[in-house]
């Protein structure tokens, strides 16, 4: 054959990606399982690159040169396995297989297992950017083995966004921690929305302020720190008309937002880790919270608010407390997420550089935005950096809008306006920056009930005290 790389699986993410790879240069093998999809592809975009068309699976393979590079870039879950099962036969020792489709991590994990055991190399490979991103250039988060990255890395440097010349690729670790990393980068872009919204929420609720407006005040912000692909974007959604009935377009979306899951798996591996992960976990129940119907609809116009009106004398003032609450709450949502990396990591063996990837996090993906560079910057300082929030940007950045963030927080509970995502962050915040936490008094509780020991302040060893005796302490 001579095809350098192969895709399967011709949906509109496949089919960016084949085109992506011929504009690029190279001679694209490609495949669906229904011919439909291939057929037109060649027919509509033949002319952008060299593409080798094959019908069944077996010409496909036999249409790449050696070894093999062939991107799986079908339905998750039980699609990937049918796909693989398929292939795997028809392969050889050191061929490449990519699935750059939405896998779980742990689906990765087994995968990578299985193939290995068969001499093939297995990559699991994040990719985010939607249908523009993997036709322009996505931000792309490969795992598997190092080897495999020798060969099919400059492939995907090649066909990956490029932030100051620099690729949004790089090799992340072994087997799972490419999908780790983007399930985590999912995550973060779920907190990121949610913190977004509430900031919309606060200026339409504390300024009485149109969705234009609030969609001018987004674009100023896009100007400075918080300049990022959804700033930009909520600027341009909030601005929007609708055609039908001449209203701001956010204003007749109907109140309940969806998810795919990816949002989800990050939190159950939080808890997994045990990593606290609060922006990411507030911002899914969230979505769930305003999917919840019937609960929405017991609640409304039932419970007491018990608030008075937002009365706003400074409306600059105000827009600029919002701005500074959203950017601390958005650096602890990322703080951690990083964590959650660094946990996931240490867990696994994976040895991911947390640097690198804000790095590839900075063009191709949802969550593009200016401020990556600083997060690059802080694990450059100090790669085992134990908190993000402590690095001395973050500090400064954060410890600059303190004081606006509690006066937004507060305001917004005295106000009835709800900011799951802004409370728990500050909360969070004031938590890890506390020299001594209510904990003691759980683990206390823990012990009188559960005799589940504790350990003092002022010596070592672990200790039990005889709650239900005289009360003396032993050494547990
Ligand atoms: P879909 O997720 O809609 O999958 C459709 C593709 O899967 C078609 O090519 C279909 O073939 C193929 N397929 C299915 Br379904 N079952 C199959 C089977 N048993 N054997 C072989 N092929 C099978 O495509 P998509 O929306 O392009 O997404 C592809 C992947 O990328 C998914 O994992 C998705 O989660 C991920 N994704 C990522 C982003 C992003 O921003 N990174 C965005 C959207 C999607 P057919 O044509 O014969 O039915």
């Amino acid at each position: 054959g001579t095809a350098q790389i192969g895709v399967t699986g011709l949906a509109v993410m496949g089919r960016n990606l084949a085109r992506n790879f011929a504009r690029n240069g190279y001679t694209v093998a490609v495949h669906n399982r229904s011919w439909a999809k291939t057929a037109s592809l060649v027919e509509d975009h033949g002319d952008e690159g060299t593409f080798v068309p094959s019908e069944s699976v077996e010409d496909f393979v036999a249409s790449l040169e050696r070894p093999r590079k062939i991107v799986v870039m079908v339905k998750a879950g039980a699609a990937t396995d049918a796909v693989i099962d398929e292939l795997v036969p028809l392969l050889e020792e050191g061929d490449i297989v990519v699935d750059a489709g939405n896998a779980h991590f742990p689906d990765t994990v087994r995968r990578e297992n299985a193939l290995r055991a068969q001499g093939l190399h297995f990559v699991g490979s994040g990719v985010s950017g939607g249908e523009e991103g993997a036709l322009l250039g996505p931000s792309i988060m490969p795992g598997g083995t190092r080897e495999s990255y020798e060969s099919l890395g400059p492939i995907l440097e090649k066909i990956s966004a490029k932030v100051d010349g620099v690729p949004c690729c790089t090799y992340v670790g072994p087997d799972g921690a490419g999908h780790f990393v983007k399930m985590v980068h999912n995550g973060i872009e779920y907190a990121d929305m949610q913190l977004i919204a509430e900031a919309y929420d606060l200026l339409k609720q504390g300024l009485g302020a149109s969705a234009a407006e609030i969609g001018q005040i987004f674009a100023d912000w896009n100007t400075g720190d918080l300049e990022s692909f959804l700033i930009e974007i909520t600027a341009d959604v909030l601005q929007h008309v609708d055609a039908e009935t001449g209203s701001a377009f956010v204003d007749i979306v109907l109140d309940q937002a969806e998810q795919k899951g990816t949002g989800r798996w990050t939190v159950q591996n939080g808890l997994d880790l045990g990593v606290p992960i609060t922006g990411i976990a507030e911002a899914t129940f969230a979505r769930a919270l305003s999917g919840g119907v019937p609960q929405r609809e017991a609640a409304v116009g039932t419970l007491p608010a018990a608030t008075t009106p937002w009365e706003i004398t400074d409306r600059d003032a105000f827009v600029e407390d919002v701005r500074l609450a959203l950017y601390a709450s958005k650096v602890v949502a990322y703080s951690q997420g990083f964590d959650q990396i660094a946990a996931a990591s240490a867990q696994f063996g994976w040895d991911i550089d947390r640097g690198a990837m804000a790095r590839i996090w900075r063009g191709g993906c949802i969550i593009r935005a200016r401020f990556l560079n600083r997060i690059t910057e802080a694990y450059e300082r100090d790669a085992n950096l134990p908190l993000l929030l402590a690095d001395p940007y973050f500090t400064g950045a954060v410890g600059n809008g303190v004081e606006a963030w509690r006066r937004i927080v507060s305001g917004a509970a005295l106000h009835g306006v709800p900011t799951p995502a802004f409370s728990s962050s500050l909360a969070y915040y004031d938590g890890v920056r506390a020299e001594r936490l209510p904990a003691a008094l759980i683990q206390a509780q823990r012990d009188f009930f559960g005799a589940h020991t504790y350990r003092r302040t002022d010596r070592e060893g672990t200790f039990h005290t005889l709650w239900s005796g005289d009360r003396t302490e032993q050494p547990a």
